[in-house]
């Protein structure tokens, strides 16, 4: 196994001139930046980003920037490693918070990358998704699948503000992102699925023969569910951490075909030491406080933060009160490609 292959200086240059004319580069002296040994060599590094930082220049894009000349009045979470302005926050995983004011409305449209909201503050907003209105609470997750329509309302009386998450990157990069406009939908007169299909885990309508299976029977995870399963589970768990996975009901699968959602509860003082993962992932703090350590990067985060941890980072977490986190994270991707793997440090 060679270690140092041929450079590209070492080549005649009449030969390196032919080669150019022809369209042509050789494979070796780049070889090692594609495949490198061992593990892959990310660009992504860690992320923080403080609510305490966001809030007031989200409120400020509400003052500078009306709705209607926004469509999404977002501000993108963009990774370290690509710089101010990338349009991701890891290798696949977009982010980005959203404003929304009393009274306002973001049109319909349809994309063909997948989104989820948490919902991160305020009371009021929802989201209509195919027609279905799915109110945000703060904490829910509220799924937008790729090639749905939705649009974004706000009934309440103080500004909505939700985390965005979307597999935009491998979208841009197959160069298959689009989206197409439409006017505000139709919502039906019912609440969503979460409060009358799927009300209770374990539970679905009865399976009706050749009825129509929908692909995405269930778009809003509540909040007050989703932490109540987490402390149950750490009460009468093991010693590690209690994580609940986001699944469709119907199946049991990843909610979304690329992006994966994990609810986390730490109790005070409690520390994890995940695997090395193959995945990538943001972290979004739903309530409470502590330290990660992500490689050689400590993050300090409080309630509402959001921060972002590269493919096999080694990661430390440590709370310091009981907390909650949702993992966004690409591991249904990375399985469906048939390369997810965790390594023990
Ligand atoms: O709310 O539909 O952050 O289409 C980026 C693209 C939000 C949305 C984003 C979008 C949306």
């Amino acid at each position: 196994m060679s270690e140092q292959l041929g450079t590209l200086e070492e080549l005649p240059q009449d030969y390196r001139d032919a080669m150019s004319k022809a369209g042509v580069a050789p494979l070796w002296p780049m070889m090692r930046n594609v495949l490198p040994h061992d593990a892959p060599n990310p660009v992504t590094r860690p992320g923080h980003w403080a609510f305490k930082d966001l809030r007031p220049l989200l409120i400020r894009a509400g003052e500078l920037t009306p709705v209607e000349k926004a469509e999404r009045r977002v501000l993108v979470l963009s990774d370290p490693g690509r710089g101010t302005g990338a349009m991701q926050a890891t290798s696949s995983i977009y982010t980005g918070m959203q404003l929304l004011l009393p009274g306002e409305t973001a049109p319909a449209h349809r994309h063909t990358p997948s989104a989820a909201r948490i919902i991160v503050e305020g009371k009021g907003g929802y989201t209509v998704v195919e027609g279905e209105k799915l109110p945000m609470e703060e904490g829910d997750l509220v799924l937008t699948p790729g090639g749905e329509w939705h649009d974004h309302g706000h009934d309440g009386d103080e500004p909505v503000i939700w985390l965005d998450a979307l597999d935009l990157p491998l979208f841009v990069y197959l160069e298959g992102s689009y989206a197409e406009e439409a006017e505000l939908q139709a919502q039906r007169n019912r609440p969503d699925s979460s409060q009358v299909e799927y009300l209770a885990a374990g539970l679905a309508p009865s399976r009706k023969k050749n009825a129509i299976k929908k692909r995405y029977p269930m778009m809003r995870f509540p909040w007050s569910r989703t932490e109540a399963a987490l402390r149950q589970l750490a009460k009468y768990g093991d010693d590690a951490i209690a994580e609940v996975d986001f699944v469709n009901p119907e199946t049991g699968d990843y909610v979304l075909p690329t992006m994966g959602f994990t609810a986390m509860m730490f109790a005070s003082g409690q520390s994890e030491t995940p695997p090395l993962r193959s995945s990538s992932a943001v972290y979004h703090v739903v309530k409470g406080s502590g330290e990660t350590t992500i490689d050689c990067t400590k993050i300090t985060w409080g309630p509402k933060d959001t921060f972002s941890a590269h493919v096999f980072s080694k990661i430390t977490h440590k709370a310091n009160e009981e907390a909650f986190l949702v993992r966004v994270h690409d591991k249904p991707l990375q399985e469906k490609l048939g390369y997810y793997e965790e390594r023990q440090r």
